[in-house]
């Protein structure tokens, strides 16, 4: 009881909270003002999100030597940051919370205006490097939608290796007046050339499964799958699947017996 009532007695002191500092601040003791990026944190995503374009302008402003206080690099270095923020927003959390103390050091003497500079003109190297967080690393297994285009998109890295397959057995058609076809596709209709369909490239079917990567630039590329496929992506970006068609709503599964069709598709990134 004596104890208890003693680590009662001796609980959390109060301390004044003070509110986090943000937006452009400079300390009395301070040869310039530092851009204090928000409390990312404790934001809604949408916030979240929505603030990292104000802390880009703000970190751009003061590298680009608007500010007056001998911070100025190149154009070229500016562009080349802008580019890896406009392909990966998230980092500007980073950068502007790393900047922050870059700045406070030269603020207060600890670091040169000189270092500061190299540092933000070492920025493209280092966004560049390994920046890809969303490796394809988990098996999805689905069920084939033949009256969607591609309804699902996984994100993947650079590199990474993934087999996509399906299953073969079950049959569905593309049009009323099409033959029962699976995931290889028609193989008596070729879509090479055919500028309507996603796949129309050497070994596009016609209904077959097919893939989609779409780069950051948002460059789509799509590939021929049929019952299987192996795929290493060229750059960052997403994939998706669904099969070789331009009209979804006159797709069909076949029914035998009151039992309908329906065709799995796997993706599993390979070792
Ligand atoms: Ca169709």
């Amino acid at each position: 009881m004596t104890l208890l009532w003693f680590a009662l007695a001796c609980g959390p002191k109060k301390t004044v909270e003070e509110a986090p500092k943000v937006g452009w601040h400079q300390e009395e003791t301070w040869t310039l003002a530092c851009f204090h990026p928000p409390q990312y944190d404790a934001m809604l995503e949408m916030e979240r999100r929505d603030s990292w374009q104000g802390s880009m302008e703000a970190m751009d402003s003061q590298w680009r030597g608007e500010r007056g206080d001998g911070i100025s690099v190149g154009e070229d270095i500016l562009d080349q940051i802008d580019y890896q923020f406009s392909a990966y927003p998230q980092k500007v959390e980073e950068v502007s919370q790393q900047n922050l103390e870059k700045c406070r050091q030269v603020a207060t003497g600890q670091l040169s205006k000189d270092d500061w500079q190299a540092w933000i003109k070492g920025l493209p190297t280092q966004l560049t490097a390994g920046e890809c967080r969303t490796n394809f690393l988990d098996t999805v297994m689905d069920t084939l939608s033949i009256t969607t285009e591609f309804e699902n998109s996984f994100p993947i890295c650079e590199g990474d290796r993934i087999r996509i397959s399906g299953s073969i057995q079950d049959q569905y058609r593309i049009s009323d007046d099409t033959e029962w076809i699976t995931i290889a596709g028609n193989q008596n209709s070729s879509s090479l050339g055919k500028e309507n369909l996603p796949c129309n490239t050497e070994g596009c079917f016609d209904g077959m499964l097919i893939l989609q990567f779409t780069d950051l630039d948002n460059r789509v590329t799509v590939y021929p799958v049929g019952g299987e496929l192996e795929f290493k992506a060229p750059r960052d970006g997403y994939i998706s699947y669904g099969i070789n068609d331009d009209t979804y709503y006159d797709n069909q599964w076949y029914q035998r017996g009151g039992l309908i069709d329906h065709a799995s598709v796997t993706v599993a990134p390979v070792e």
